[in-house]
């Protein structure tokens, strides 16, 4: 007996459960399940997955924005010392209360839009003490909201008042102090940076990414976002699980790319709301093989975005992507931007490497669904 049966969806097609797994697809079975759902003709998609987001932070920066409606330009004010490191004052002030009850109110938003795994970083601490309270509240997320949450540490997003003007000595404390307490503590699975001539260098987040890979943690990257920062090519060097933003990225970065295996993780949010009208090299990315998977990059400066289906409607109406690229970038690309597969072979070999595990999902035999 399965666990829970999905009957009449598109097509008069069905969907049956065995605890977390699908155990089968097809016309409605004769075999019974514990509980029935009909979801009367509709149609069943696998869970959204946000894989960039910044859902853990304090205060605002609605002013901010204010500003940028009256002509101020998103460097100028991360220039004059407004931006990240205004979030990162609010965030260091904030209680792990207020810190977590504001992120639980966005990953409400977002799941009740249909995203069931979130990928939060942390980045707006800056010192250990606050960036570990980042990790640790995210974590709590699920206690609140029927999400999974999948942790990046995000020290490399800008240089603290307290390191001010002394950039490699911040990245000396992020990769000799702060990372080292990540990992120990396992309160993230990947590290990110943040790539660009208003934050930090090729040089500088490489020191980064080859310390967090001797940790035994993956790495992505902001990359090439406001300029053509290297930072594809230096992403797919370390084999980055995603570059994420990409509007500048260039042709060996993106063929660079395509050999590593990264995921590009499109994010129109920050595009629309930066009002930047330079779209991301799609035809280039689908035209070299890169997966292209999509996120709301929620965060209080550039993407104030709480909903997965209107990033979705963004990427197809600004970025000229296709809906069924859109449907595959925020499901299976995303969970692949996060290093999440399900047990399914990828490699000839897996289907003869492991002994007495069966990785059949389905036969068909002449057409039909025999088994599943
Ligand atoms: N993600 C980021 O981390 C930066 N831009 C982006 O798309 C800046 C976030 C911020 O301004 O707080
Ligand atoms: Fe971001």
């Amino acid at each position: 007996m399965w666990d829970l049966l999905i009957t009449d969806a598109v097509g008069g097609t069905a969907i049956a459960l065995e605890g977390d797994r699908i155990a089968y697809v097809g016309k409605e079975p004769s075999q019974r399940a514990a509980e029935v759902l009909s979801v009367e003709g509709r149609l069943v998609t696998p869970g959204l997955v946000d894989c960039h987001t910044h859902l853990v932070f304090g205060g605002d920066r609605s002013g901010e924005w204010e500003r940028r409606l009256a002509g101020a330009s998103y460097e100028e004010i991360a220039a004059g010392g407004g931006g990240i490191r205004s979030t990162v004052q609010a965030t260091r002030a904030a209680t792990d209360d207020e810190l977590l009850t504001g992120a639980v109110r966005r990953a409400a938003a977002l799941a009740a839009g249909g995203v069931t795994t979130i990928e939060v970083k942390s980045g707006y601490g800056l010192d250990l003490e606050t960036e570990l309270r980042m990790l640790r509240t995210a974590r709590r997320i699920p206690e609140h909201v029927p999400v999974d949450v999948v942790t990046t540490f995000l020290g490399a997003h800008t240089v603290p008042p307290e390191f001010d003007g002394d950039a490699d000595g911040y990245i000396r404390f992020v990769c000799d102090t702060v990372l080292p307490a990540v990992a120990s503590e396992g309160l993230a699975t990947a590290v990110d940076g943040f790539c660009e001539r208003i934050a930090f260098t090729s040089e500088q987040i490489d020191q980064v990414f080859t310390t967090a890979t001797a940790l035994g943690l993956r790495v992505k990257l902001h990359a090439d976002q406001l300029s053509d920062s290297g930072g594809a090519a230096l992403a797919a060097r370390h084999r980055a699980l995603s570059a994420d933003h990409l509007e500048h990225a260039s042709a060996e970065g993106i063929a660079a790319m395509a050999a590593a295996g990264t995921i590009a993780v499109l994010l129109p949010g920050a595009a629309y709301v930066l009002r930047e009208e330079r779209v991301p090299p799609v035809d280039a990315l689908r035209a070299a093989g890169v997966p292209i998977a999509i996120a709301t990059d929620c965060n209080p400066g550039t993407s104030p975005l709480v909903s997965m289906l209107l990033a979705m409607h963004l990427a197809c109406t600004r970025f000229g992507l296709t809906v069924d690229e859109a449907i595959a970038g925020a499901t299976d690309h995303a969970a692949h931007a996060l290093g999440l597969h399900g047990p399914m072979a990828e490699r000839p070999a897996e289907i003869v490497y492991w002994l007495g595990a069966n990785p059949v999902h389905a036969v068909i035999k002449r057409g039909k669904v025999v088994t599943s």
